[in-house]
């Protein structure tokens, strides 16, 4: 096992690290990064006063914003010249958000992708195609190390070229497939529309799926139609990139490196910290990071903590799935929404694909349309009955949503497909709020 002591550390010894790198962490970046410096004083707090990870709530929160500012090296705790290498993500404001990295970095991130690996189930001996994109974007590079730290044969084939991509995994026959589950499932249905049977022809046995949200049904339909295991894996490229939490194959929530990173659940609207098992908005404080220390960053994912042992024998505590991210929530006509509720729903009814788009409009009042395909063996089967696939999908999503939506059944292949993270919802309110600004 990689780093078999990390993986492997009991919940006491896991508390004693995390306080000892803490109260060290803190004195570095406030020593070191004027911002963290200034935060504390206008906080009305010194270093003294967080003596323990009891204290760490007194510490002000690091949001998005606070990167943007520090646009374009961010917030370096280090010269410039021991930074050696970049990252980037770009958010909708235009200015990205970038991310440095000393050598120690690196070979932290490194280590910490080899043990996601790891703990997804891949061995030294896989072939590892990564099909994530290779740039700014965190998800090719990392993955990218990961592999080769723990000893497999990388095949980096990046995002698209989907004939070629799958051309390779035939011929390589590649164990391990690094991609978004959306691309996933494309993967799928292009391999079956160029001929292939993915569970016969293949060898891929295990999926290290990520960078957007994705529902236990689209895993669920991945598996099945691929015949691997499909492993979800967290991360941010403000806090390196992925790695920061995956599953194990007990499947029954993402594993925190809780020794790298300390998580806290708050309310995402007063702020507060909120007790063991709520659901809320995931911070997390970076516990070792030289270039660019992150305390307590908001990250608008929301979600739920499992402080218990796992199965598998870890400890380290488990994200219970990405519900959705707190600026992803859609508010229809008054009612909370996540687009990962929909697709659980439209997953659910029999003769609905994954292939979906999410569109709200206003008139007078909130409008929810779902333009999804149907499931290519009913479509073009004779016992297609529009009208009651129609019914039955509207039903489930009324069941789950206590809303209605417009839904329009299209034919397979009618929506776009992507290779990176797909788009999913357009909020035309949004266009119309532009436009009238204007
Ligand atoms: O998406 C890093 C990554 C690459 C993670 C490859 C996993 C695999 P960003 O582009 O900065 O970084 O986007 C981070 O994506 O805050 C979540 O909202 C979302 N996200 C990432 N992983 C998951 C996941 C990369 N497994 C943002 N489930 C995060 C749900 C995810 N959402």
């Amino acid at each position: 096992m990689f780093n078999e002591k990390a993986q492997m550390m009991k919940a006491d010894d896991i508390r004693k690290l995390q306080t000892e790198k803490m109260l060290k962490m803190v004195r570095y970046a406030h020593d070191n990064v004027p911002m963290y410096k200034r935060k504390f004083k206008e906080a009305g707090i010194s270093i003294s006063d967080i003596k323990g990870l009891r204290d760490v709530h007194k510490i002000p929160f690091t949001v998005k914003d606070d990167l943007r500012d520090h646009y374009p090296y961010g917030i370096l705790a280090v010269p410039r010249e021991e930074v050696v290498r970049f990252h980037a993500s770009s958010g909708t404001t235009g200015i990205p958000t970038v991310v440095s990295y000393t050598r120690n970095d690196l070979d932290k991130w490194n280590d910490l992708m080899a043990r996601t690996y790891c703990a997804a189930g891949a061995k030294p001996e896989d072939i590892v195609q990564n099909a994530y994109g290779y740039g700014l974007f965190t998800g090719g590079l990392g993955f990218h190390y990961g592999a080769e730290t723990l000893g497999c044969s990388v095949l980096p084939t990046a995002t698209g070229n989907t004939k070629k991509q799958i051309q390779m995994m035939y011929d390589f026959k590649t164990t391990v497939l690094a991609c978004t589950p959306s691309y996933a499932i494309y993967l799928a249905e292009a391999s079956k529309n160029f001929g292939y049977k993915p569970r016969e022809d293949f060898d891929i046995r295990i999926g290290m799926f990520g960078a957007e949200p994705w529902s236990d049904e689209a895993r669920a339909s991945i598996q099945e139609s691929m015949g691997l295991r499909a492993q979800d894996v967290y991360g941010m490229s403000e806090l390196y990139g992925p790695g920061v939490a995956v599953e194990c194959p007990e499947q029954k929530g993402l594993h925190i490196w809780a020794d790298e990173f300390y998580v806290e659940t708050i309310d995402p609207v007063s702020g507060e910290v909120l007790p063991e098992g709520e659901k809320g908005e995931l911070v997390f404080t970076m516990l070792s990071r030289e270039a660019m220390p992150l305390l307590r960053y908001r990250t608008k994912d929301i979600a739920v903590i499992n402080y218990e042992e796992c199965d598998c024998g870890r400890w380290h505590p488990r994200i219970m799935r990405i519900k959705g991210r707190s600026d992803d929530m859609l508010i229809i006509g008054g009612v909370n929404v996540f687009p990962s509720q929909i697709e659980a729903a439209l997953l659910e009814t029999r003769g609905i694909s994954e292939h979906y788009q999410i569109i709200v409009d206003r008139d007078v009042l909130d409008k929810l349309y779902v333009k999804v395909e149907v499931d290519k063996d009913l479509y073009e089967s004779e016992d297609y009955n529009q009208e009651e696939l129609l019914k039955r999908t509207s039903e489930n999503l009324i069941a789950v949503l206590n809303i209605r939506a417009n839904i329009k059944l299209l034919e397979p292949g009618a929506i776009p497909r992507t290779v990176g993270k797909a788009k999913r919802v357009i909020d035309m309110r949004e266009e119309h709020d532009r436009i009238e600004d204007v």
